[in-house]
């Protein structure tokens, strides 16, 4: 069964929720209201990703997401840590967190793969070509699928040299990042290839710009749930371990729908 990612932004200007969730109080509410709807885990990121976003100082950051891990996991609630600080992982690890989920799959900070090997925590290494300034630069790949594998399998490599257990790895192809929307869709078409990388696969469509590729003219993130969710289904198809959205009611559904089609697979 997929498992659902809830996603928490503690930022003041993540794209996808305008930085609703940037005070304690409200991170830890709307963290609760995606467990009752059915997250499984709870991902707490105190710095946004979004193209062109402002770097924030690991201190800054931790000061975002470190009580929000705290109050959550003593709530008994599975937290990963979206960073790409070794500092603030390894504070997020000391207060609860039960994964790392680095974007940069351990390239930004070269104290992270240590890091994540002496923690001996889970860690998400996603597929990471560094910072783009300008939302709409094209990458070059010469070919998307043998290239993001061929990079992924040497990072999930290089951090397994670094002393991280094999099974510790989750890998994630990293929708949206340095990638067109051909390239995403391309990659959602051979999910299975990557999910072969590791024991364990992470999948984050959510409200990404390339869904308006398939949705209403003009639709704003939240208006991308039902693509998001379209792709959660197919994910859970592919036997993917989870998926990250911001809009867990959807994908629940859609996954429950999942659920009753396969209870009548063997029925005659
Ligand atoms: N995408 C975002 C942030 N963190 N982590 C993983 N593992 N995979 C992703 O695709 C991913 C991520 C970007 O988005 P947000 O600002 O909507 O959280």
């Amino acid at each position: 069964m997929t498992l659902i990612m809830g996603v928490v932004n503690v930022t003041p200007d993540s794209f996808s929720d305008g930085g609703r969730y940037f005070s304690h109080d409200t991170a830890i509410e709307h963290a609760l209201e995606l467990r009752r709807e059915g997250a499984d885990l709870i991902d707490v990121g105190g710095e946004s990703t979004r193209p062109g976003a402002e770097l924030v100082d690991p201190a800054e950051e931790q000061r975002r997401v470190l009580p929000v891990i705290e109050t959550l996991a003593a709530e008994g609630v599975p937290v990963s840590v979206d960073t790409m600080h070794a500092a603030t992982a390894a504070a997020s690890v000391e207060v609860g967190a039960e994964i790392i989920n680095d974007v940069s799959g351990g390239l930004v900070d070269p104290d992270m793969p240590r890091v994540a090997a002496e923690s001996g925590r889970d860690f998400v290494a996603m597929h990471w070509r560094g910072y783009l300034t300008d939302p709409h630069e094209r990458v070059h790949y010469d070919d998307v699928l043998s290239d993001v594998h061929g990079e992924l399998a040497r990072r999930l490599d290089a951090l397994t040299l670094a002393g991280i257990a094999p099974e510790r790895l989750i890998v994630d192809p990293g929708l949206g990042f340095s990638k067109n929307p051909e390239h995403n869709w391309a990659i959602i078409a051979h999910l299975d290839r990557f999910a072969a990388l590791a024991d364990r696969m992470l999948v984050g469509a959510s409200r990404k710009r390339f869904l308006s590729t398939v949705s209403p003219v003009g639709a704003q993130p939240p208006e991308r749930d039902p693509a998001t969710a379209a792709i959660s289904l197919l994910c859970a198809q592919s036997g993917i371990w989870a998926v990250r959205v911001h809009n867990v009611r959807g994908t629940r559904i859609a996954l429950n729908v999942l659920d009753a089609v396969d209870a009548h697979r063997d029925t005659p």
